[in-house]
């Protein structure tokens, strides 16, 4: 009886083996940190469209509206998947998704090789019963999150808009892991800002970047 209980355990236990590692699961094998630049030390090689100015204490490549801001990471070690990852300042008054043709929606997208991989929107409006305006982020548009979601730091003073609106700025970490073979690499990030009815539309609403890291990985 033992003995035929022993072998339906070790049954069991091959049948969920087999299961479990037949299973498609991209198996990590390497991860190397090829590239990171928070600005600190005013390392703008290889960058396109790139200025710098103090945020709160902090050097970032900013500020943009309607604009692009492209950075080529080369040489690159053998890899078969990059992860991208931006730390973002939305300052000022975004609007997300509304999409009224006047105010927005306010996107915010980046691009591999020139092919745009990931887009989302941010929201820096307030939130109350008559009135909010979702965001996409912390996923890719279109998801209707509350203003914010997912922000890694919020700062009272916007870069622009300092009257009784003031919005203020916040930094969302976005990250993405995409397929991607070759030695070099051309990372563009920009915008689609909309905000027809105001006379300064970059002191309403603009970016800032304040570091990028590009990791290399080799995936199964
Ligand atoms: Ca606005
Ligand atoms: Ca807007």
């Amino acid at each position: 009886m033992l003995q035929v209980r022993r072998l339906i355990t070790i049954l069991i236990t091959y049948i969920f083996l087999t299961v479990t590692s037949s299973s498609c699961v991209d198996e990590l094998l390497s991860e190397t940190l090829v590239y990171s630049n928070n600005f600190s030390t005013l390392d703008l090689r290889n960058f396109t469209n790139a200025r710098l100015f103090v945020f709160q204490g902090d050097t970032v490549a900013g500020f943009y509206h309607n604009e692009e801001l492209t950075v080529k990471v080369l040489e690159l070690p053998p890899h078969n998947a990059l992860r991208i990852t931006i730390d973002v300042l939305a300052h000022d008054s975004w609007d997300g998704n509304v999409d009224d043709g006047i105010s927005g929606p306010d996107f915010w997208y980046f691009k591999i090789d020139d092919e745009e991989v990931y887009r989302t929107t941010f929201s820096n409006t307030v939130c109350v019963s008559s009135f909010c305006l979702r965001q996409s982020f912390p996923q890719e548009y279109f998801r209707q999150n509350f203003p914010k979601t997912g922000a890694i730091q919020t700062y009272n003073v916007g870069r622009c808009n300092t009257g009784p609106n003031n919005l203020g700025t916040t930094k969302y970490r976005v990250t993405k892991i995409i397929p991607h073979f070759g030695n070099d690499v051309k990372l563009t990030m920009g915008d689609e800002l909309l905000q027809l009815n105001a006379n300064s539309p970059l002191c309403d609403e603009s970016w800032s970047v304040s570091k990028i890291e590009v990791s290399a990985m080799e995936v199964r």
